[in-house]
């Protein structure tokens, strides 16, 4: 990782020289977070380590396919570490202390008998248990299918890696969520679209002669949280990747991808018939561009018969779609749902659409657009919805969309790479927003009809299931940019196979798998992650405040932009003036609030029954409101924002209070980037806080100590001289 933060901008290069030199040496060996959460280091704890060594001496995965070879391998390396003693690999079940397969591969595993718990598992699920085989203690990893053990396998390891006990075990466990997907912005030249980790994996020059060992390691990664597709592409696409030499090094990709459960998809160009195939027209009811598609298909299945499919943005930030030809959303997603539909693809079609025509209110448009088309799409069309109605905030309430089309699959965009948290620098927990948004009672079936709910397919019984990730990973060797977005990447895939999850207990396991299991390590670590979330909230966006950053580049505050399309610029969405601030979407506004169920739509219609921290977005709001405090609205935001800075001051002291006891290069970087978040947050609230002052004209509360520079300087500051920052100096 490129230590480059320091050199961001005027504000931020004032790192305290002091709280480096202060270091103490850890004695642990240094790191540098390739390893992620799959580190298997030897066991710290002496009990727990006399008791795994007690119980496992060979294991025995029972059955030759790629992915039993490849649970075999995963269980031998990560047992050998934990342990720390070879464990080898048993070539019969007698001897072995942990059998693995399926009734199919397996004559042991078959007469266990245990067809009936596997029954509720489907495809992917596992049981692990302990039992006795001969006249031996065994653990029995059993499946459904050879990815099911392989999924049983990491979740055993993790039970090690967590200080888990190994007595009776007992678990069931299947995802609830059927594709659970990682969505790569990567081009083909290898840069990435909101990308903070590096270039592209994809090394597309040397596919699909040469294969980079990272390829591997990547689907390791994925497969031991259970995502099981990647999105190669980019949604902003290339034809080119259709071409047939892309589609033989996608074919290469696909190649080690599979034995880990993990499938291709790709991203396709809604013209990609006239500009690869010379037609003149793209519109999805002609014959000819039908004709294209299919006969695409069939050229991609015949490369890779597992191919999962394509995922489309049309008609929406300039891509072309259907809507050029005077079709819908869904004549465009059936066009190409009917040529992947023989060979069991499915498409992708996103709801983030919205027209070159500046509209009332941006956030209505992909409900507009959408929910009159409930219906009409093909079997195998999921339409993908961003988690807000806006574009990946610190904070939005959810998409009215969820809830409001059974009869299309809606699946759940949520993006890991952090384009407008702070990117690869802040430190924040997106398992804390993934989990709030899905734990959201849409109302759509009455009480108790959660995000989560609809996504997997419980509310309104889809035929198919998805959560997608805008995915973080990159050439940098800790993969994510930060050792603490790896933890995104993590919370992502764990969610994704179950929602309802706690995101504190994926935080828990996280941390002791990449961390440490000491307690005094877990229980700081856990807690800064924990209020991270509402940290940046604070400092960036808070009560309901979105898209008040630099326009274009999306780091660093820049409430006062207002130039260019208005719906892009922070003056469009924050509306601040003499009287108060916010965007009024109550039916005398722009009606937003209509789009959601009732009560939902009635509480937020209402100022004084919004919910606070939605406050701003649904309302303009005059500056001296009283909230529930008993403060005026101005003094609660500035308070807020003045909270946002503490908390990362919070976070940093957490942080300090592990020195030592995890290793040092590891705690030096986390150190580092705390303490550019701490500078950038302090320029979030100053730079916002005097902004809006200027129409407020109220004073700072008392007792608050007033930033150190006028609004002219921040006004003044420029985007991060970051050259792995895309397109950041343009706007200048
Ligand atoms: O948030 C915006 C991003 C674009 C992105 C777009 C999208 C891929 O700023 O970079 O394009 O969303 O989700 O399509």
């Amino acid at each position: 990782m490129i230590r480059r933060g320091v050199f961001r901008c005027a504000l931020v290069c004032s790192v305290s020289l002091a709280s480096l030199a202060g270091a103490q040496s850890s004695l642990l060996p240094n790191e540098d977070g390739y390893d992620l959460w799959l580190r298997y280091h030897r066991v710290a704890d002496a009990a727990r380590l006399r008791e795994y060594r007690a119980a496992i001496q060979y294991v025995f995965v029972d059955g030759r396919s790629p992915t039993l070879h490849a649970a075999r391998d995963e269980l031998t390396r990560g047992l050998s570490g934990l342990l720390g003693r070879a464990v080898p690999s048993e070539t019969h079940a007698v001897d072995a202390t942990i059998v693995a397969g399926t009734p199919e591969s397996s004559r042991a595993i078959a007469a266990l008998g245990l067809a009936k718990p596997l029954a509720s598992l489907g495809n992917d699920g596992f049981l692990i248990r302990s039992t006795n085989i001969g006249r031996r203690h065994a653990i029995v990893i059993a499946a459904n299918s050879d990815v099911g053990v392989l999924y049983g396998a990491f979740r055993l390891l993790r039970e090690i890696q967590t200080d888990g006990t190994l007595r009776d075990l007992s678990i069931a466990d299947a995802p609830k969520v059927e594709l659970r997907l990682l969505d790569h912005w990567d081009n083909l030249d290898r840069s990435v679209e909101r990308g903070y980790a590096g270039q592209s994996l994809w090394e597309w020059n040397q596919l699909p002669d040469s294969i980079d060992p990272r390829y591997r390691d990547y689907a390791r990664a994925n497969s031991s949280i259970g995502i099981n597709g990647a999105v190669l592409t980019n949604v902003n696409a290339d034809a080119r990747v259709l071409t047939a030499a892309y589609i033989a090094k996608v074919a290469a990709l696909a190649n080690v991808f599979r034995p880990y459960g993990v499938r291709v998809y790709l991203t396709a160009r809604f013209s990609a018939p006239i500009e690869l195939g010379g037609l003149k027209t793209a519109d999805p009811l002609d014959a000819g561009v039908r004709a294209w598609w299919k006969a695409k298909a069939d050229e991609i299945y015949r490369a890779i018969p597992d191919f999962g499919g394509f995922l489309v943005k049309a008609n929406s930030e300039g891509q072309p779609g259907p809507q050029d030809y005077h079709r819908s959303h869904a004549d465009g997603a059936n066009m190409l749902a009917d040529a992947v539909a023989p060979h069991h693809g499915i498409v992708m079609w996103r709801a983030f659409v919205y027209s070159n025509a500046v509209p009332t209110d941006r956030i209505k448009q992909a409900y507009d657009e959408f929910k009159p088309l409930d219906g009409q799409f093909r079997d195998n069309v999921l339409v993908q919805v961003k988690n807000g109605p806006l574009d990946f905030q610190p904070r939005e309430p959810f998409s009215p969309l969820f809830g409001a089309m059974p009869k299309t699959p809606l699946m759940m965009e949520f993006q890991i790479t952090k384009e407008y948290l702070g990117e690869d620098t802040h430190l924040v927990y997106l398992g804390a927003l993934e989990s709030e948004v899905l734990r959201a009672d849409t109302w759509a079936n009455g009480r108790g009809s959660t995000v989560a709910r609809v996504i997997d397919g419980e509310l309104d019984h889809y035929t198919h299931t998805g959560m997608a990730g805008v995915s973080n990973v990159g050439t940098d060797r800790n993969w994510t940019g930060s050792h603490f977005n790896q933890a995104n990447w993590y919370a992502f895939g764990r969610l994704a196979w179950n929602p309802a999850q706690s995101a504190a207990a994926i935080a828990d396991d996280w941390i002791r798998m990449t961390w440490s299991n000491d307690p005094s390590v877990v229980a700081p670590v856990e807690h800064m992650m924990l209020m991270s979330r509402e940290a940046v909230v604070d400092y960036m966006t808070p009560l309901g405040l979105a898209h008040i950053m630099g326009t274009n580049h999306h780091y660093g505050p820049m409430p006062w932009y207002a130039r260019g399309r208005p719906d892009w610029t922070p003056v469009y969405f924050h509306r601040a003036d003499s009287i108060g601030i916010g965007f009024d979407r109550a039916p005398a506004g722009s009606n937003a609030v209509a789009q959601y169920f009732p009560p939902l739509r009635d509480e937020f219609a209402n100022v004084d029954s919004t919910p606070e921290k939605y406050l701003l977005w649904f309302h303009h709001v005059p500056w001296t409101y009283r909230m529930r405090s008993g403060r005026t609205l101005w003094d609660e935001l500035v308070h807020h924002y003045y909270a946002g800075v503490d908390s990362v001051r919070l976070m940093q002291g957490l942080w300090e209070s592990v020195r030592g006891r995890v290793d040092s290069a590891r705690f030096a970087d986390v150190e580092g980037f705390l303490n550019i978040q701490e500078h950038e947050a302090a320029w979030w609230r100053d730079a916002a806080v005097l902004y809006f002052q200027t129409f407020s004209r109220m004073p700072l509360p008392a007792g608050l100590a007033p930033p150190a520079h006028s609004l002219a300087f921040y006004e003044s500051l420029r985007c991060p001289a970051d050259p792995r920052k895309p397109r950041c100096p343009a706007i200048y």
